[in-house]
């Protein structure tokens, strides 16, 4: 079925070709019709073509677009310059909505010169004579992506990057949002396994994605880290992180942004608002473990405590952080301690792969939970890992890692498109593809 668009006409428009035609030209409103229905064919679009002198049909009719149309195209005539409800009507649409004046408005009377409908209007076209009819049914063309041609800023190729990603459900979530803002978005898979390469494949992948018009891409493990040399700039977050987890492809540039970081931050603010967060322990400090830890004390845990089986990888993450934090709110612990610092913390949050689909298990003894101590995850397949699952029994507050993968994925889709996406429709969509 083609997107419909209706061409609206206001009074007076019924006497085109019959009178002032030093103004008006000498064609008819029929006329006008039949060549914006020859111009919509050509597109893809079906047009209702519609004439009225009568404010309140007008409005009935752009109440009747709302709900039907993929866009109007609206010669408004005199209700341009008086007409407060027509613009409140045209207010209420969220599709594209350009404005048509067979005259040039600005060389006429200055009552002529103000529209109402101008604030609303995505684009104005007067003094074209009735031609502006048929413009402005091309330019809607593209606005909206009609057959044959291709919407402006509305139309987005990205990608993920990283190895054995094929369950991942950033794609999803990413095009479901997509298709909601009414863009046309594709999100692909970039497989290093199921394509056989390895990681030194990833400087051609990247050239080849923005040879390909990709607007972005996310990038995983293994190479966050990697990355870095192949970009041209990075923002302030992921450049004190040392890790990229998105690519902005734009005018030639690229460039990296950290927003893992973003969404353990957004998931912890809204699922544990009220912790409490004067001493907490980390278990982990590989690539997610930076942006955790900078995440947590971003929202204010005093002090930190990271343990992980290699030493110098935790004592390399804890430096970063201490240098932007303050050396007060970081310290190290090694496995061997783990007891005797859990014992004075608040929260426990583990960025280690255990407990993942596959590598089950608890990344520590089980005995070293309390009800008084919450637990943050990262992990998000399952989304109920055994370490959650035991200390809920316990009775402590816990957080799973969905929200860290929908908020990353939020403020990842906003640095691809300049569109802000609707974060809870993300979240709710997230929640209904992992009950299944
Ligand atoms: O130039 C335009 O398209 C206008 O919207 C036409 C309106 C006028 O009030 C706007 O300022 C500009 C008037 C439409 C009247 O149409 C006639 C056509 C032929 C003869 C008499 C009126």
């Amino acid at each position: 079925m083609n997107p419909i668009v209706y061409v609206l006409n206001g009074p007076n428009l019924n006497l085109l070709g019959k009178r002032q035609p030093k103004i008006y030209g000498s064609e008819t409103l029929a006329d006008v019709e039949a060549e914006c229905r020859r111009t919509g064919g050509e597109l893809g679009l079906d047009i209702e073509f519609r004439q009225t002198n009568a404010e309140s049909q007008l409005i009935d009719w752009i109440h009747e677009a709302r709900e039907r149309a993929a866009g109007i195209v609206i010669n408004p005539a005199a209700f341009t310059h008086t007409s407060v409800a027509v613009l409140d009507a045209l207010n209420t649409c969220e599709f594209p909505i350009l404005e048509v004046h067979i005259s040039n408005i600005h060389q006429r009377e200055e009552f002529r010169h103000h529209s109402f409908v101008s604030r609303i209007a995505r684009g104005v076209i007067c003094g074209f004579g009735t031609q502006g009819y048929s413009l402005a049914i091309q330019r809607l063309a593209r606005l909206i992506g009609s057959r044959g041609t291709l919407p402006i800023e509305r139309a987005f190729l990205v990608g993920l990057i990283g190895t054995g990603i094929q369950a991942s459900r950033t794609p999803a979530m990413h095009e479901k949002e997509g298709a909601a803002q009414g863009l046309r978005y594709v999100y692909k898979l970039i497989d290093l396994e199921t394509l056989g390469l390895g990681a030194d494949a990833l400087a051609e992948l990247i050239k080849a994605a923005e040879r390909m018009g990709f607007a972005g891409l996310n990038i995983t493990h293994p190479c966050k880290q990697s990355v870095i040399p192949l970009l041209d700039d990075l923002s302030e977050d992921a450049r004190a992180l040392g890790a990229v987890n998105t690519v902005v492809l734009k005018d030639g540039k690229r460039v990296g942004h950290n927003t893992d970081w973003f969404g353990f931050a957004e998931n912890f603010k809204r699922g544990l608002p009220d912790a409490r967060r004067d001493h907490v322990v980390q278990l982990g400090a590989g690539g997610a473990g930076s942006a955790v830890a900078h995440a947590a004390l971003t929202c204010g845990i005093k002090k930190l405590t990271i343990i992980d089986v290699a030493a110098d990888r935790a004592k390399s993450v804890a430096e970063g952080l201490a240098a932007r934090f303050g050396r007060d709110r970081v310290s190290v612990a090694t496995p061997a301690e783990i007891a005797a610092v859990l014992a004075t913390a608040d929260g426990l949050i583990n960025t280690t792969p255990i407990g993942m689909a596959k590598y089950p298990g608890l990344p520590l003894p089980a005995g070293l939970l309390r009800p008084d101590l919450w637990v943050a995850e990262i992990i998000y397949f399952p989304l109920e890992t055994e370490l959650l699952r035991t200390a809920r029994a316990l009775g402590s507050r816990t957080l799973d890692g969905g929200g860290m993968a929908v908020f990353q994925a939020v403020e990842a889709f906003r640095l691809f498109t300049g569109i802000k996406p609707d974060a809870e429709r993300m979240l709710q969509h997230f929640t209904a593809m992992s009950a299944n």
